[in-house]
């Protein structure tokens, strides 16, 4: 079996295939013409448990359609070579949020036949306060479930306002929503979306509050269907930091568009900041009764790390770095960009920022932390026939999300550096993405010949419609599944490439969520900005 990078190669690029228990390899053009062959070394893959080799065929640069043929005659999907093989893919990836977001109606005319009406519009109750009701509607629903959850929220955001940051040019495309052409870019549209939810989650104190989902998770109807009531959990210092950082971050990426709006932002920044300064110590409580996503986390130094790096940005109080040269003498991950540890988010607010803002030593260390890491999923990658930084025992929930903010840290290694190696190993960790994998399959839904179609997510299961809405991104294989239909039991023995299944029963393989969509996103944002 040879696997391929299913929506195709960028005619400049590097194009590598991999194969799995094939001795020989030959690649056709789609009329037929035999355009290359070659024999192959495989060896043992233990993330895939196939006997597996890399082809490279970077020299085949002609526009068109080519599959492969393998020793045993079995063909791979059938791919093109063009100029722009995201066109399609990244616009679509982006426009997944639109289908996300809860308390308005999507209609025909940007959801075409995933229109539905709007959900979960009362108002929500206080869990610690009864008595207490706020408004809540709007934001994005989290996943395959409904909940809205704040740190989640902030992680996707941060991926995506980053990528406006670094590279805004592919994010000028219109993404054909209700808000299109009103002048700001739709990406931000989009964003202000959520951003605009996350500030009703905040106190007058400035304290925000965790997450605001119904008591347990309801059954596969579709969101407009859902009779549960919505509650709001306490106040969390990671939700407090993570809003601190998000709204200052967005502020100074709005004000060229709308400074009330901007100025609204600051304003949430600086009072979460004020409850941060007032409340020194971790605090996060997941009520019993509240059976959703609990987003847990032990600690948030992380968090107030991302903020105070933000905050400096915003008010450029020296105070702030202070606060983050006390943060830095603990053991902090610098490098991580998922919704447990956020310090690679602070990496990117110091290194995207221009030359002289942060003190030089503290922006060495970032960058020192942040070309390491590259390094190291460089030696990773060389080791696999699939170039995947990911090892084998990394593969749990959502692994697709760790492949792919590999590529976000090889990007900006990229960008750092120019080294055309960085870029390329981004390159091979879409290619993974896009099917070339062990499932030879692609994990973004309507993007690949053998593209995943069934996700957990209730829209899709609930609509009726055969098809399911496509560029949503597949949490992916997990070597400790926990469902029922991906479990030690049905997939006994499976590699752990392999402990996967494109079933909306398996929430613990193949759930979509706004944190695995924003990644691909920033990525293919990069790459398209790169020419490739
Ligand atoms: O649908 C839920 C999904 O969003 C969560 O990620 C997952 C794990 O928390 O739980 C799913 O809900 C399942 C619940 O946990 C157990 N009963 C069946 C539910 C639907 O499959
Ligand atoms: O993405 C989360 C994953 O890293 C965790 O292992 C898993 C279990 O705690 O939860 C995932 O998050 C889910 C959240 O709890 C509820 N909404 C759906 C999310 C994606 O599955
Ligand atoms: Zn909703």
């Amino acid at each position: 079996m040879i696997t391929v990078n299913q929506i195709g190669y960028q005619t400049k690029g590097k194009k590598h295939a991999t194969a799995m228990g094939a001795a020989s390899y030959q690649l056709f053009r789609e009329d037929g013409e035999k355009i290359l062959e070659g024999s192959l070394q495989p060896v043992p893959d233990a993330g895939s448990g196939a006997e597996a080799a890399c082809i490279d065929f970077s020299e085949v640069t002609g526009p068109g359609n080519y599959y492969f043929v393998d020793d045993k005659g079995e063909k791979s999907c059938t791919f093109p070579i063009c100029d722009t093989p995201y066109a399609q893919a990244f616009p679509d990836a982006v426009r997944m949020f639109y289908f996300q977001r809860c308390g308005m109606e999507l209609t025909e005319e940007y959801a075409g036949k995933y229109a539905h009406k709007a959900c979960h519009l009362g108002e929500a109750v206080y869990l610690d306060d009864p008595s207490r009701k706020r408004e809540l509607s709007g934001g994005w629903h989290d996943a395959g479930d409904f909940g809205r959850y704040v740190t989640a929220a902030a992680v996707a955001l941060g991926h995506l306002l980053y990528s406006w940051q670094l590279t805004p040019g592919p994010h000028a495309q219109e993404l054909h929503i209700p808000e299109t052409g009103n002048g700001t870019p739709d990406l931000l549209n989009e964003c202000r979306y959520e951003l605009d939810w996350m500030l009703k989650m905040q106190d007058e104190d400035g304290g925000v509050h965790h997450k605001a989902t119904s008591r347990g998770f309801v059954g596969f109807i579709m969101p407009e269907e859902d009779p549960e009531q919505v509650v709001i959990t306490p106040v969390s210092s990671l939700a407090t930091a993570d809003l601190a950082a998000i709204t200052a971050l967005a502020a100074r990426i709005y004000e060229p568009y709308d400074t009330a709006y901007a100025e609204s932002l600051k304003r949430a920044a600086l009072s979460a900041a004020e409850w941060l300064k007032a409340h020194p110590d971790f605090l996060f409580h997941n009520p019993e009764e509240v059976k959703t996503g609990t987003y847990e986390d032990l600690c948030d130094a992380d968090e107030r790390l991302w903020a105070a790096a933000e905050l400096y940005l915003l008010t450029k109080e020296e105070e702030m770095i202070g606060v983050m040269r006390q943060i830095l003498e603990i053991r902090v991950d610098m490098t991580a960009l998922g919704w447990a540890d956020v310090g690679g988010f602070a990496a990117l607010a110091v290194l995207l920022a221009d030359a002289g803002v942060f003190p030089e030593d503290l922006s060495a260390r970032f960058r020192g932390a942040l070309v390491d890491e590259a390094e190291r999923l460089l030696r990773v990658a060389s080791e696999s026939p699939f170039e995947l930084t990911l090892r084998p025992f990394e593969v749990r929930w959502g692994s697709n999300m760790v492949v792919l903010t590999n590529a976000m840290l090889l990007a900006v290694a990229h960008h750092l550096t120019g080294e055309t190696r960085y870029l390329d190993a981004a390159g091979y960790q879409v290619d993974y993405i896009f099917g070339r994998n062990a499932m030879d399959t692609s994990y973004v839904t309507g993007h690949g010949e053998r593209a995943f179609r069934d996700p957990h997510n209730r829209p899709t299961v609930a609509d009726g419609i055969e098809a399911p809405i496509p560029g949503f991104v597949s949490g992916g294989p997990n070597a400790r599944p926990c469902d029922e239909a991906a479990n030690p039991r049905t997939l006994a023995g499976a590699a752990p490439l392999k402990c996967y299944v494109d079933n909306w029963k398996s929430y613990s393989t193949n759930e979509i969520t706004i944190y695995w969509n924003s990644p691909l996103v920033f990525v293919l944002a990069y790459l398209t900005a790169a020419g490739r």
